[in-house]
């Protein structure tokens, strides 16, 4: 199934509770929480669950959601049902932004609290050393705002988890691969130094979600220049990916010294994704975890977007092999889901079609490279 990369024991726990895949956006909404259990099969199928410290996260309570969500927010959250609704003023479906993308759904509230109570729950085994990495693959929904739901995201579990981490860290680097702007994060954080964002991005505010993330997203006040955003065209490949995340990381990593660390691994940054327009394989959207990994700070990684589930369990499960130090085997291990990996049952099939032609010259990752890397030389301290 596997062979151990490197026997150095690394305490990584892994934050799952199988009743956040049991919700549904809607038949025909890309986002698809059962993506959880084709994620989970994987890592049971390759034995990794007898390697690190699996926990069911009890829900997160209404008072950990109000540390940055607001009480009318939340209550709307859990009071709306897709049969009451009615019963709510158009202004405050309008003020939530609740619609197309953000659906009322049976159970909605209860699926937040589950993968924010998730994410809390890593957050906490990182403060109390209990870990060295944390896993939750239901959380990494990046664009939920303080008062309003935003591309299919309701409640924002990773500004819960960095608010814990910076109880007791000074500083929390976020790192964001998703395809999309981690937007909710950069807003929550835009007024402090104490969180740095880092977003690696498609950008087009024209044509693209969330149309934020331009290289003159900076920050302001206390946090100008601790917010760095990475805008990219349709196409990006493996090498050019990896090169310009690596110089740019490391570089944020030696200038702004967090003590932890979010990653932020959305899926929907691969190759062959329904929403995203990039061109990774599985192995090049891992050498980027597996970098951050390197610099050996508590580490929180979370899920996100990912909208193709058969390639979002692959990615998912690599990339909690590379947590492990493990080098899985090309061939998925066998089980009553093995169908959805048809016909070649691999962790690595060829993501890079031609569907995106890479629309990055090196003259633009030259001077994306270029935009961050000068916001770095304002650093106080
Ligand atoms: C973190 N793209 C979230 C990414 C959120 C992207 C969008 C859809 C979409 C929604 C659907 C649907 C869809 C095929 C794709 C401007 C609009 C255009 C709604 C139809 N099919 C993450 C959000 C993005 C909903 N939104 O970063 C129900 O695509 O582009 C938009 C906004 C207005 C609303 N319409 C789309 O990955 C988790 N939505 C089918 C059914
Ligand atoms: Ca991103
Ligand atoms: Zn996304």
């Amino acid at each position: 199934l596997f062979t151990v990369k490197d026997s150095s024991k690394v305490k990584v726990s892994y934050h799952h509770n199988p009743a956040a895949d049991e919700h549904h956006f809607g038949a025909t909404h890309p986002m698809k929480p059962w993506r959880l259990t084709l994620t989970n099969q994987l890592v049971l199928g390759y034995g990794m669950h007898h390697l690190m410290d699996v926990y069911v996260p009890r829900r997160a309570s209404e008072d950990e959601l109000a540390d940055f969500h607001s009480t009318d927010y939340l209550e709307f959250l859990r009071r709306v049902t897709p049969h009451n609704t009615d019963t709510f003023s158009s202004d405050m479906i309008t003020k939530y932004n609740i619609g197309d993308d953000c659906p009322i759904f049976d159970g909605m509230y209860d699926f937040g609290s589950l993968y924010a109570g998730a994410s809390l729950d890593g957050a906490r085994k990182l403060i109390n050393h209990q870990s060295d990495i944390a896993i939750n693959w239901s959380g990494g929904l990046h664009h939920a705002k303080k008062s309003e739901a935003s591309g299919f995201c309701y409640i924002n579990d990773i500004v819960l988890a960095i608010l814990q981490l910076l109880r007791h860290h000074p500083r929390v680097l976020y790192i964001d691969i998703d395809v999309h702007h981690g937007d909710g994060v950069e807003q929550a954080f835009w007024s402090t130094d104490r969180v740095m964002t880092l977003s690696f991005h498609k950008y087009d505010p024209k044509e693209f979600f969330p149309g934020t993330g331009g290289f003159d997203d900076i920050g302001a006040g206390n946090g100008k220049h601790y917010a760095l955003n990475v805008p990219l065209k349709d196409g990006i490949d493996d090498n050019s990916y990896i090169l310009l995340f690596k110089s740019i990381s490391e570089a944020v990593l030696l200038s702004y010294r967090p003590s932890a660390i979010v990653l932020q691994c959305g899926a929907d940054s691969l190759g062959c994704d329904r929403l995203g327009c990039f061109n990774l394989n599985i192995k090049a959207h891992g050498a980027c975890v597996d970098f951050i990994k390197s610099f050996n700070l508590p580490l929180l990684v979370l899920g996100g977007g990912g909208y193709t589930p058969r390639n979002v369990s692959r990615l998912w499960a690599y990339e909690t092999g590379l947590c492990l130090n493990l080098e899985l085997d090309n061939k998925l291990p066998a089980s009553q889901y093995a169908d959805w990996w048809k016909p070649d049952y691999t962790l690595h099939p060829d993501l890079a079609t031609t569907k995106h032609e890479n629309k990055n010259t090196r003259k633009h990752l030259e001077l994306a490279r270029q935009k961050v890397l000068e916001q770095l030389r304002y650093l106080k301290g």
